[in-house]
């Protein structure tokens, strides 16, 4: 079996940005050791801190953090990170190459009641000689992203990763301590009959999103005249995995609870690296109206709205949003 260096490698990946992905998986390799302890190693419940987004932050959401942040900023190529769990970007390494943006610990709701959670993470390059804690020198379109990647810490730890040469799951080999190749090239379904939304926030969408899926539950006599099933785990990083494996659509639609938020989710470190991941693996990622890789962010927590997944079902949901 290949090793995650091995197939880095195999993809001409360069030395540099090679060792920028392997300390993030030193760091999420520890998240998954501590999540496996669970209550043992005393990791579970809240802090009495919120972060940058009004959020209460888990114990759990600052020791990851934590892990990623340190390790990242003392690598030599890197310039600066951006988290979600950090009010600013952090400077690291001057004279470093890659800027990495990070959800440490994204569905962060799911962890006192041991369920999926994961960590999701994004690499830019420095487009110029600005330090790492200017966010300006953060503020590209996905389209710039050289690596994206997640860990879903699941019953088992996978890394599903891509640097623009396709989609390969890596599972943890706990005996080595490596990430081991075990799926390549995957290739998401082009239709699906299975939608993921937080159907509770449905009377604060747009009319567009709650036409799409009020047609959905009229199943085979409605409009799009199948029967849909639905899935919510209010945790992207298992719903995107899901639709890797067998298809599907998810959705965080923009919703009116918030006028000044365009979405629950963020584009720098949760929108932007989910869409190359899903891009790359034959899906389709799109606001309802543009491609989530092609919005310009203004602030390095910018938010989003979300719908990915089967290219064939996102192009439904466009097209709703072009009526
Ligand atoms: P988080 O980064 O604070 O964990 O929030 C993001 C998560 C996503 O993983 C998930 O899709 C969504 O929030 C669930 O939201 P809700 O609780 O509204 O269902
Ligand atoms: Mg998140």
């Amino acid at each position: 079996m290949k090793r995650l260096d091995q197939v880095l490698a195999n993809d001409g990946v360069g030395a540099e940005l090679e060792l920028v992905i392997k300390d993030v998986m030193v760091a999420c390799k520890d998240i998954a050791y501590k999540l496996a302890q669970g209550e043992l190693a005393g990791i579970l419940g809240a802090t009495e801190d919120e972060n940058v987004q009004g959020e209460t932050q888990k114990k759990l959401d600052v020791i990851s953090n934590d892990l990623l942040k340190d390790i990242l900023i003392a690598n030599p190529y890197v310039r600066g990170i951006g988290s979600e769990e950090e009010d600013y970007t952090v400077a690291g390494n001057a004279g470093g190459k890659y800027l990495v943006t990070f959800d440490p610990l994204d569905g962060s709701s799911n962890i006192d009641v041991n369920l999926s959670v994961g960590t999701i993470f994004s690499v830019l390059e420095a487009q110029d000689d600005q330090s790492g804690d200017n966010q300006e020198v953060f503020l590209q379109n996905g389209r710039k992203q050289v690596a994206a990647g997640y860990v879903l810490y699941g019953p088992s730890a996978l890394l599903v990763m891509t640097t623009g040469n396709g989609v390969n799951f890596f599972t943890l080999d706990r005996n080595i301590g490596e990430f081991v190749l075990t799926k390549s090239n995957i290739q998401i379904p082009e239709d699906t009959a299975e939608f993921a939304i937080n159907m509770s926030n449905q009377r604060f969408w747009e009319p567009e999103m709650k036409q799409y899926i009020d047609d959905c539950l009229a199943g085979e006599e409605g409009p799009l005249g199948k029967r849909y099933n639905m899935r919510w785990v209010a945790s992207m990083v298992a719903e995107v995995h899901r639709i890797l494996v067998r298809g599907g659509i998810f959705m965080y639609p923009y919703d009116s609870r918030d006028p000044s938020k365009a979405g629950k989710l963020r584009l720098m470190y949760e929108g932007n690296p989910m869409s190359m991941i899903v891009e790359q693996a034959g899906g389709a990622s799109s606001t309802g109206r543009i491609d989530i890789m092609d919005v310009e962010p203004k602030g390095i927590h910018d938010r989003v709205p979300v719908v990915l997944g089967s290219k064939n079902e996102v192009a439904k949901v466009v097209a709703y949003h072009s009526k």
